[in-house]
């Protein structure tokens, strides 16, 4: 009895021995210090080519003019628009000369992708595509026009991230 016990609480000291050595071992100043200035170095040259040609985008599907889904019945449409990962629809409006005024505030983005627009007549069965384009940005406020069907307006605005400039954000100062 007195032996068990006793090789029990060798045992559980010799437990608590090997767990305070890997603890100290995890813990060794000299391996965390390099670890850390490691981490430190691959997060800084991840985040700037993150932050290559980058900036903060906000997007305003502003109206369609002169839609003609429908022949005589009014088009009823709705705007898309795609930018990257993002995708953002308006609401329908039965108009041929719909104003959505639909802000799209994406936030940060690399510069470089195009911002896509569609305007869909919405029909039961297959909707009517009515105009479709895809336009680079530059950095500031901007007003295009997409011409198909009737035309498309939107407004854009890119400011590029601190330390970035150019036309695509693309020049560190
Ligand atoms: C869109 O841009 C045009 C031209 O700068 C401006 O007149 C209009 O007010 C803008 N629309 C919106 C909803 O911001
Ligand atoms: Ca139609
Ligand atoms: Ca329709």
């Amino acid at each position: 009895m007195q032996s068990y016990l006793t090789s029990g609480f060798l045992l559980l000291s010799l437990i608590l021995q090997i767990g305070t050595q890997c603890d100290a071992a995890a813990f060794a100043p000299g391996d965390d210090l390099v670890e850390t200035l490691q981490g430190v170095e691959m997060v800084d040259s991840d985040l700037s080519t993150r932050q290559n040609m980058r900036g903060t985008l906000s997007v305003i599907i502003v109206r369609a003019l002169g839609l003609n889904g429908d022949g005589l019945m009014k088009t009823n449409s709705v705007a898309r628009m795609w930018y990257s990962s993002f995708y953002y629809q308006t609401n329908e409006i039965k108009s041929d000369n719909p104003t959505w005024n639909a802000v799209y505030n994406l936030g940060i983005v690399e510069t470089h992708l195009p911002l896509k627009i569609e305007v869909v007549d919405k029909d039961v069965g297959k909707d009517d595509l009515l105009i479709s384009c895809a336009q680079y940005l530059t950095q500031g406020v901007h007003t295009f026009t997409c011409s198909g069907n009737g035309q498309v307006e939107v407004n854009y605005s890119l400011i590029c991230e601190p330390g970035l400039t150019g036309s695509q954000c693309e020049v560190g100062k």
